[in-house]
């Protein structure tokens, strides 16, 4: 859909699919990794034919002499913040400037009107981690570890990253996962009820596609309002505002609204009188 340097944004039967393509670094993202999700969410928001949105980490060939083990082993979603750009203040861009852009790729994942499927095909660690838990749903590989591990390495995600954590895996799990630092495999995050579903890896993608065209034989509207419905709940005023846009978008598409508009370009009181008032 777009020619970006660190990820890719492909597009097949109105789903697309982002891929943080720096598997040498384990899918690590640097200022310009998040700036470019950044500008792929919002295509993909803009995408009226786009209707599920599959995020997900290139893979590395097979090489030569590598058992299938390993491989799948080496595989990564995304292993966090790139620590080469690390620095004060955060995530040094190219200008120089700290950034801790994922944030704003956070709020967008969580914001977009579409579903999001965390394709989870490996490694998802630390920021990387966070990124599969604020999406919708997460369908992970076998072969896929989930894990945190800022206080090891120097870092925090005391947002999403704890607090949405703790609200799909508990409180006790989630101060486990942030205490331990430990790693997960797919089956234990499964059990956690941080993954929807595990499979081999060379059937993920098929996978991930037909629960995105599930969705896509459903309401479009339906699955937003539900959405909006879901973060309002946790999300407080700013998650009220999200669902009440999203109402107000609704009440624009009745002749209830059109009439209120109309009447006063016409110059005349609006006519209520003439619409349903159901109990
Ligand atoms: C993923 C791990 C477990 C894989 O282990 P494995 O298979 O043994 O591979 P390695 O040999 O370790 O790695 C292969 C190559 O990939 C590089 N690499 C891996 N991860 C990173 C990384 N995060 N940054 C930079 N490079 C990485 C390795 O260096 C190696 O390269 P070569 O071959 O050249 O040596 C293992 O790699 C691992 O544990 N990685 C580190 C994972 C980690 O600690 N991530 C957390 C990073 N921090 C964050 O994510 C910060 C949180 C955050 O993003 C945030 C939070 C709140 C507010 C804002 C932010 C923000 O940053 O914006």
């Amino acid at each position: 859909m777009h020619e970006f340097k660190e990820i890719l944004l492909e597009e097949y039967d109105g789903i697309a699919k982002i891929s943080i393509n720096r598997p040498q670094y384990r899918n690590a993202f640097t200022p310009l990794t998040t700036a470019e999700l950044s500008q792929a969410f919002t295509i993909v928001r803009e995408a009226q034919h786009i209707r599920v949105a599959l995020l997900t980490g290139a893979q590395t060939p097979r090489k030569e002499g590598q058992s299938e083990e390993e491989w799948l082993r080496t595989q990564a979603f995304c292993s966090g913040g790139d620590m080469h750009c690390k620095g004060r203040g955060g995530y040094i861009d190219q200008d120089g400037t700290p950034r801790l852009s994922v944030l704003d790729v956070q709020m967008q994942i969580r914001r977009l009107p579409k579903p999001v499927i965390a394709m989870v095909n490996g490694f998802a660690i630390g920021g990387g981690h966070v990124l599969h838990v604020v999406c919708d749903l997460t369908i992970a590989a076998e072969n896929a570890k989930f894990g945190q591990t800022g206080p090891k390495v120097g870092s925090f995600d005391a947002g999403f990253g704890s607090s949405y954590l703790a609200r799909i895996v508990g409180q006790k799990k989630a101060r486990e996962i942030w205490f331990m630092c430990r790693q997960y495999t797919a089956a234990e995050a499964e059990r956690m009820g941080m993954v929807n579903k595990v499979v081999p890896l060379k059937d993920l993608e098929q996978e991930c596609v037909d629960w995105a065209h599930r969705m896509m034989e459903l309401s479009p509207l339906a699955l937003r309002m539900i959405k909006m419905g879901l973060n309002a709940e946790l999300d407080g005023q700013a998650g009220i505002q999200e669902l009440a846009g999203d109402c107000t978008a609704l009440y624009y598409m009745l002749d209830e609204a059109q009439e209120g508009g109309r009447a006063f370009l016409e110059k005349r009181k609006p006519d209520w009188g003439k619409f349903p008032l159901v109990p």
